[in-house]
C-alpha cells in the first residue's frame, strides 16, 4: 500500500530543512538574527617594498602594523611570491585584475585551484609541491592550522608560509610593492589623493555590494535577507546615478574601488541575480552601471581574466544547498560585455592611467 502523499511530502520537508540549516551552518556563519556572517581572513602580513621609493604610493596604516621591520621577513621579489586563485572566486579575481593592471605576469606566478566537488573546499588544478588540495598546503605553511581555507591566498615560495589570504590587502601589495618589476609601473589604483574617497568607497560597497550580494544569498531568515537585498539596491541606485556623470567611482580615473565593484558586477547577471536572489534589477538594465561594467571589462588586460563559464560552474555547480540539483544556466551572454561603452569622455584623461 503507497505511504499518504502527506507522510511523504512532511517527511521529506523536515528531512531538507534539517539538512539544508545544517550545510548553511557549515558554509555561512549567521548571527542570531539568520544574518549571514562573513568569517574574518586569518593572514594579514604583508610584502613590503625593497625600498620606499619602490612603492606606488605611501600606504603607511592600510594594512595592521605589525610593529617591527618586517622587510626581513617578506621583502618584494620577482619570482618569489606566487597567487592562488580560483576562477570563479570575485575576492581572488580582484588579485588578477591588478596583477593584469600593473603588468605583474612576470614577477608574480598564479597557480589555479577548483572546487572540489564531493568533499567541499579546493583543489589544485596540477598537484602543486606535491599537494592535491589547498587545505594541505594551508597546513604545511602552518601546522596544526585549523581555519578557513580560502582564496585569493598570496604563498611565499621562498619559507613556505601563507602571507596573506585577504583580497583586500593583497590588492595594495600587488598595487604597491612590486612596482620595480611592473610593465605599468605608472599605473597607480591606490593614489594618496583618492586615499580617503578610496577607503570610504570601498568600505560601503564591501558591506552591501562584495559582501552584500552573500547577506542576500546566505542570509537564513526572511527579515536578514530583505535588510541585505535592500541595501544593496540602495548602493547600486546611488552607484548608477553618480557613474552617469563621471567615469570611475572616484572620479576621473581607475581605482581599487573600481576593481573591487567590478568583480562582482561580473557576476551579478550571471549568478547573484538569480542564486542569490539579487533580483529587485538587473545590472544590464542599468545604464550607466551597465556600461562602467563594459568599460572596465575592455580596459587593456582586464578581459583576460574573466570567465563568464568558471563563475557560473563554480556558483551553480558548488554551492549545494543553493541549488541541489546542479543545473548551469545557459545565460546570460558574455558577448554584452564587448558592446561599446561610449565612456571615455568622461574621463577628462581619456584614459585608464
Ligand atoms: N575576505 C576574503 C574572502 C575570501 C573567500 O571567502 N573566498 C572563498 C571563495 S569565493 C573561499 O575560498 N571559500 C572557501 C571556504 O570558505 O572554505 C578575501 O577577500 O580574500
Amino acid at each position: 500500500m503507497a505511504l499518504p502523499p502527506a507522510l511523504i511530502i512532511g517527511t521529506g520537508r523536515w528531512v531538507w530543512s534539517s539538512l539544508w540549516h545544517l550545510m548553511m551552518s557549515q558554509m555561512a556563519p549567521r548571527s542570531t538574527s539568520g544574518a549571514y556572517q562573513r568569517p574574518e581572513s586569518s593572514f594579514r602580513r604583508r610584502v613590503y617594498a625593497a625600498s620606499a621609493d619602490d612603492a606606488a604610493s605611501a600606504n603607511t596604516g592600510v594594512l595592521p602594523s605589525s610593529g617591527a621591520n618586517l622587510a626581513a621577513d617578506f621583502p618584494a621579489e620577482s619570482g618569489r611570491y606566487l597567487l592562488i586563485v580560483g576562477e570563479g572566486c570575485p575576492w581572488a579575481h580582484r588579485t588578477l585584475v591588478v596583477r593584469a593592471l600593473k603588468g605583474l605576469e612576470t614577477a608574480i606566478d598564479v597557480v589555479k585551484v577548483s572546487p572540489n566537488v564531493n568533499a567541499g573546499g579546493w583543489k589544485f588544478d596540477v598537484p602543486f609541491e606535491g599537494l592535491t588540495t589547498l587545505p594541505e598546503l594551508y597546513l604545511r605553511g602552518q601546522p596544526g592550522y585549523r581555519g578557513r581555507c580560502t582564496v585569493p591566498l598570496l604563498w611565499d615560495r621562498q619559507t613556505s608560509q601563507v602571507v596573506n589570504n585577504e583580497s583586500a590587502d593583497i590588492i595594495v601589495m600587488l598595487n604597491d610593492a612590486f612596482t620595480p618589476w611592473a610593465s605599468f609601473p605608472e599605473q597607480n589604483l591606490y593614489p594618496i589623493a583618492l586615499q580617503e574617497a578610496i577607503d570610504r568607497w570601498n568600505e560601503k560597497i564591501y558591506r552591501t555590494v562584495n559582501n552584500g550580494v552573500y547577506r542576500c544569498g546566505f542570509a537564513q531568515t526572511q527579515a536578514a535577507y530583505e535588510q541585505a537585498c535592500a541595501e544593496l539596491f540602495e548602493t547600486l541606485d546611488e552607484l548608477d546615478a553618480i557613474l552617469e556623470k563621471q567615469r570611475y567611482v572616484c572620479g576621473d580615473r581607475l581605482t581599487l574601488t573600481d576593481v573591487r565593484l567590478f568583480t562582482t558586477l561580473f557576476r551579478f547577471d550571471a549568478v547573484y541575480f538569480g542564486l542569490f536572489k539579487c533580483n529587485l534589477r538587473q545590472i544590464q538594465s542599468y545604464p550607466n552601471l551597465s556600461a562602467y561594467l563594459r568599460d572596465i571589462y575592455q580596459t587593456p588586460g582586464v578581459r583576460e581574466t574573466c570567465s563568464l563559464d568558471a563563475v557560473k560552474r563554480d556558483y551553480y555547480g558548488n554551492l549545494f544547498p543553493l541549488n541541489p540539483g546542479g543545473i548551469i544556466p545557459m545565460g546570460p551572454d558574455a558577448l554584452s560585455f564587448s558592446l561599446p561603452h561610449d565612456r571615455e569622455t568622461l574621463s577628462q584623461s581619456h584614459q585608464a592611467l
